[in-house]
């Protein structure tokens, strides 16, 4: 049974033990209500204590019951009869109460977590809100600028925050929590019960003004997104309602939005992001253990992957050309710690123990016992060639060669190298110690140990890890590039690259194709172009004009021009006459009469063209599923995750 009665009278201690994290299952919701009945009826017992057994306190209702009709009892019902108990109870938490979780212990009369807890209500990720009284419940603890706070951005607050801020009432020393809990209980029976959470009431209303402002910066910052505006809705609706309406109206917006295909795409890439790690040729292998890692290249990514590997609590030796750039590269690092330290990501004793794990050389020997060496130089299959020939003399045998190529054939690179089998592709996106996805590349040769020595590193850096098998660009910069070919093609069809940046960002995601292309530089496509040109199907379309771009040295905001110009260093370009120029007489070249665009032409050409693409990179192997091609769009270049990327998008349509 996932939810049993320990009877210590005058104390009662209820405990959940349904793995992996507690989820409020069908048989959870029917113990948790049976248990409070009962206990409701014995008069030995003063005071209730919840505990969860396992990892974690409650994680939320169960995210795999939402397909299904629901099933009594539902989870308000549970929590009103827990907050009307005739006994006090006392949520004990560890680990994170979550969602549903968190609202089981809004339920309680009290709550009590250990200094690691997080308590917080992340519906909004899974494109809902709370649906068990937590807008309700929330303001009248912690406020209501707090709560819409936590709704809305969804994220988990520290047990010590959230001490702070009323959400908990005591702090309980580590690995002490059921002790903590039952001395607390006891020292509570003989008080008067605090009055039930949905009692109290909300001070800090804000006005009709206060509220419209609210509502307009969270539409803005959601980007097309659903959920955090009807849950700040739900919050400010439930300053002015009864907290019966309030309960109601919560409920029914969370049954309109489960329903909504943005959801159902939430939840859909909830899972998608914990399948990619499950590969079957991988299940009973053991990775092998990764201590201390060698970065060759010292620039935006090198460093980027170094901070990435320090923060995770990695040794790193980083190589470069010479000492001065050794220095450059060190600094580089080091101020991304420090600003990792100012906004209070590590703590300064952290940061000083880190400084000792990180060592910046041009002394190559340096790698001899390192576990892995990953590079991150020049795009030349040349140089890398050299490079891991280099490394072969230098480094045992046993290490893991590593490169973070972005289009190389990594098969040809393993020819280079002794032991062939050792050699992998991790892909790290920019700024490699923030972006969450990493490509695991997996070579002809590579044998399982050490591709699964890759995932394994990938979780450590908390990174999802994707396979991918070797093509040029692997499974995200290959789409990527049939993406820009379709923009390509409609702006020299008669759209322009305002429209089709406009159209991309309605479409919701972060920059349009130009724009982006303008902050990353052109230089680095056209380097790409010039090395593809000799393998060209002569009979495929090109488009020329983001080479003409080049040929005049406009690589984006780098150079003050790209796309758009950008007038005394400017962030946001404006549209430029010979971009436009350009465009119309590459048209006239190639005989095309202009016609317009709808933004939703546009959109659907776009991802026509990225789930086409990824029909193939799946047909051809490269990818293990469509749910990985997905993750990849939404982690590594910005698909809306609330479209559930577009291999989803397509399947639903
Ligand atoms: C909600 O509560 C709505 C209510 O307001 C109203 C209801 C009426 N359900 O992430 P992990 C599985 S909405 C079912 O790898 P970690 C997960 O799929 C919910 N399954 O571990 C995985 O399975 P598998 C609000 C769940 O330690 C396994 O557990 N709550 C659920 O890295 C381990 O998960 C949330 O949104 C679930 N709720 O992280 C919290 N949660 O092994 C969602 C997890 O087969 N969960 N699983 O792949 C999380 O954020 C993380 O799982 C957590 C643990 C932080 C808890």
């Amino acid at each position: 049974m996932p939810v049993s009665i320990e009877l210590n009278p005058p104390l009662a201690i209820v405990h959940i033990n349904n793995p992996p994290v507690n989820a409020l299952s069908h048989e959870v919701r029917l113990g948790l209500l049976n248990a409070c009945k009962k206990l409701n009826t014995d008069q030995a017992i003063k005071a209730v204590i919840l505990i969860c057994d396992g990892r974690t306190f409650i994680a939320g209702a169960d995210i795999r019951e939402f397909g299904q009709p629901p099933e009594e009892p539902h989870l308000p019902d549970v929590i009103s009869s827990l907050e009307a108990s005739t006994k006090p109870w006392i949520a004990a938490i560890h680990g994170t109460a979550l969602g549903g979780g968190c609202e089981v212990t809004l339920g309680c009369h009290y709550r009590v977590a250990v200094p690691s807890a997080k308590l917080g209500l992340p519906e909004v990720n899974l494109g809902l809100i709370p649906g068990a009284g937590g807008t309700v419940r929330l303001p009248r603890l912690v406020g209501v600028q707090k709560a819409i706070e936590m709704v809305t951005s969804g994220k988990p607050v520290k047990a010590s925050k959230a001490k702070e801020i009323g959400l908990i009432d005591a702090l309980a020393p580590d690995h002490q929590l059921e002790q903590f809990a039952i001395e607390f209980a006891t020292s509570m029976m003989n008080e008067p019960t605090p009055l039930a959470v949905s009692k109290r009431p909300i001070t800090d209303i804000p006005n009709l003004a206060e509220t419209a402002d609210i509502l307009a910066g969270i539409k803005a910052k959601a980007r097309g997104q659903l959920s955090p505006l009807e849950a700040a809705s739900s919050v400010l609706d439930a300053c002015n309602l009864s907290v019966e309406d309030a309960l109601k109206n919560e409920r029914q917006r969370f049954v309109k939005l489960k329903e909504s295909s943005q959801s159902k795409a939430l939840r859909y890439a909830f899972f998608a992001e914990r399948q990619t790690t499950k590969i079957d040729e991988l299940k009973e292998v053991e990775p092998r253990e990764i201590n201390h890692c060698g970065v060759v290249g010292g620039g935006t990514m090198g460093a980027g992957i170094a901070t990435a590997m320090l923060l995770s609590g990695l040794q790193v030796t980083l190589i470069e050309q010479d000492e001065d750039e050794a220095a450059t590269a060190k600094n580089r690092v080091i101020k991304t710690l420090e600003a990792s330290l100012s906004r209070g990501l590590i703590t300064q004793a952290r940061f000083e123990s880190i400084k000792t794990d990180f060592k910046a050389t041009s002394q190559f020997e340096k790698l001899k016992s390192v576990d892995l060496v990953i590079e991150a130089i020049f795009e030349d299959m040349a140089v890398k060639r050299d490079l891991f020939e280099k490394l072969s003399k230098t480094c045992s045998k046993d290490t893991i060669f590593a490169t973070n190529t972005s289009y190389l054939n990594i098969n040809e690179l393993a020819e280079s190298t002794v032991n062939p089998e050792r050699v992998i592709g991790l892909h790290f996106f920019s700024p490699a110690h923030i972006m969450k996805l990493l490509e695991v590349i997996k070579t002809d040769t590579v044998s399982n140990e050490v591709l699964a020595t890759g995932f394994a590193l990938g979780k450590k850096l908390r990174k999802v890890p994707v396979l991918s098998g070797v093509c040029d660009g692997f499974i995200g910069n290959r789409i990527l590039s049939s993406y820009r070919k379709q923009c390509d093609y409609m702006l020299e069809d008669g759209a322009s690259p305002q429209e089709i940046d406009e159209a991309m960002r309605a479409f919701g995601m972060a920059m349009g194709p130009f724009e982006m292309q303008d902050m990353a530089g052109l230089d680095i496509g056209w380097a790409n172009r010039k090395r593809l040109a000799p393998t060209r199907d002569l009979n495929e379309r090109y488009v020329k004009i983001a080479d003409r771009l080049c040929e005049l040295g406009r690589f984006g905001q780098k150079t003050g021009f790209g796309w758009y110009e950008y007038p005394n260093g400017a962030r946001k370009g404006i549209p430029d006459s010979t971009v436009e120029a350009i465009i119309v007489e590459e048209r006239a070249i190639a005989g095309i009469i202009p016609k317009s665009f709808s933004p939703e032409e546009i959109q659907t050409r776009i991802l026509d063209a990225m789930a086409c693409e990824g029909h193939k990179i799946l047909s051809e192997g490269i990818a293990r599923s469509a749910s990985d091609i997905d993750m990849v769009m939404i982690l590594g270049y910005g698909f809306p995750r609330w479209r559930g990327g577009p291999m989803f998008m397509v399947q639903n349509k």
